[in-house]
């Protein structure tokens, strides 16, 4: 595991300074917070300002940013706001029959026959996915880049946003342009299941609270992704609550990093960093569906850079989030020349087995004298 601060307090500190929304108190369930024994410590959690934050950041390394006043304007954002500003432009609403939400890319589902979806994508009306919350019936994810279909009052929240803060990393780290805000919308017990970008992220939370479980890039082999060329790359193929050791025997011994997020607070989530993020059971906010009251949300805006360019000059060794690029683009160039997923699996186990094991390998001079 990669030589990080960890901080072993656990928990959230009282800092919040966004008031209280809609008359909900801000808290959460503690029995709804994962207790993995994978979890080895909590990541930093410095206010803005601390001189780590910066020192954490240009080390690729996450921290949770507290009082930076990123989304303050977006303090506001409940269901109720949201339904009156979203605008009429339909957005992605995912629905999964189970709590988990992976991501899969629709354009490769053809290509791998038998695949199952593990959700279903609608596109609707803020309204209608509000609606469809109100009913209760199905488990539901929005999840919407942020465009020109908001209404003027969330044009204005999104303009005031402290963009200054986030321009000042982007120089310091030198990552390329800003791709996308996403905004998601989630409800309490969602998760989404362990997986790395290949974006750096400041992760905002805005409203409730989410429990976010880091692995550093040099878990890599512990954590099993898909192949490349599946619908779920770079998601984890091991079901965390319900690990399969003989399929995925290194996940025994993977180790990972948590925090608990909460409104005004902001995580750095480094590029190849895997990550899986739950959302926390209010204490206060409704759990129950009725037209009076509304159901209880966890509201989150990301904020998606294109990563640095490679240095001119490569160090020796590799650090851990390099070799996992290098292992992407060798798998990607063995998918485009050979196609057959299990014909990659056999050429590339051809290559290493019994040739890079020093205890098997017979050195050329071992070779010649006999
Ligand atoms: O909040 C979530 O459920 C997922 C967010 C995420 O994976 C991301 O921002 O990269």
């Amino acid at each position: 595991m990669e030589n990080i601060n960890i901080d072993k307090q656990r928990h959230v500190s009282n800092e919040i300074e966004m008031p209280l929304q809609n008359g909900f108190s801000n808290d959460f369930d503690e029995s709804s917070v994962k207790k993995y024994s994978f979890l080895k410590g909590s990541i930093p959690r410095l206010r803005d300002g601390d001189p780590d934050v910066d020192r954490l950041i240009s080390a690729n390394k996450p921290v949770v940013i507290t009082d930076s006043k990123l989304v303050q304007s977006a303090k506001d954002w409940n269901l109720e706001y949201l339904e009156k500003n979203m605008g009429n432009g339909k957005n992605f609403v995912f629905q999964s029959d189970t709590r988990k939400f992976m991501y899969h890319d629709e354009k490769r589902v053809t290509q791998w026959p038998g695949f199952r979806r593990p959700t279903r994508r609608y596109e609707m009306k803020f309204s209608n996915f509000v609606e469809m919350l109100q009913m209760g019936r199905e488990r539901l994810y929005l999840q919407q880049t942020l465009n020109d279909t908001v209404g003027p009052n969330m044009v204005r929240d999104f303009v005031k946003f402290r963009w200054e803060w986030c321009t000042r990393y982007q120089r310091l780290c030198r990552w390329g342009d800003l791709t996308s805000n996403l905004l998601l919308v989630g409800m309490e017990g969602n998760i989404t299941p362990g997986h790395f970008d290949e974006q750096e992220n400041f992760f905002a939370q805005i409203l409730g609270y989410k429990q976010c479980i880091l692995f550093p890039p040099d878990q890599f082999e512990c954590l099993y992704p898909f192949p490349v060329s599946h619908p779920c790359d770079r998601q984890s193929q091991v079901d965390f609550d319900n690990p399969d050791f003989t399929r995925f025997p290194k996940f025994q011994h993977v180790k990972a990093i948590e925090a608990i997020v909460g409104p005004g607070d902001v995580l750095y989530i480094p590029m190849y960093w895997w990550h899986n993020i739950e959302s926390l059971r209010s204490s206060t906010q409704s759990n129950t569906f009725s037209h009076e009251v509304p159901p209880s949300v966890t509201v989150s805006v990301n904020f998606w850079y294109k990563a640095a360019a490679i240095p001119d000059r490569i160090e020796r060794p590799l650090k851990a989030n390099h070799k996992v690029a290098v292992m992407r683009n060798i798998e990607k160039m063995l998918t485009e020349v050979v196609g057959d997923p299990e014909e990659i699996g056999n050429m590339l186990k051809t290559i290493t087995e019994g040739r890079y094991d020093h205890q098997q390998q017979i050195s050329y001079d071992t070779y010649h004298q006999s």
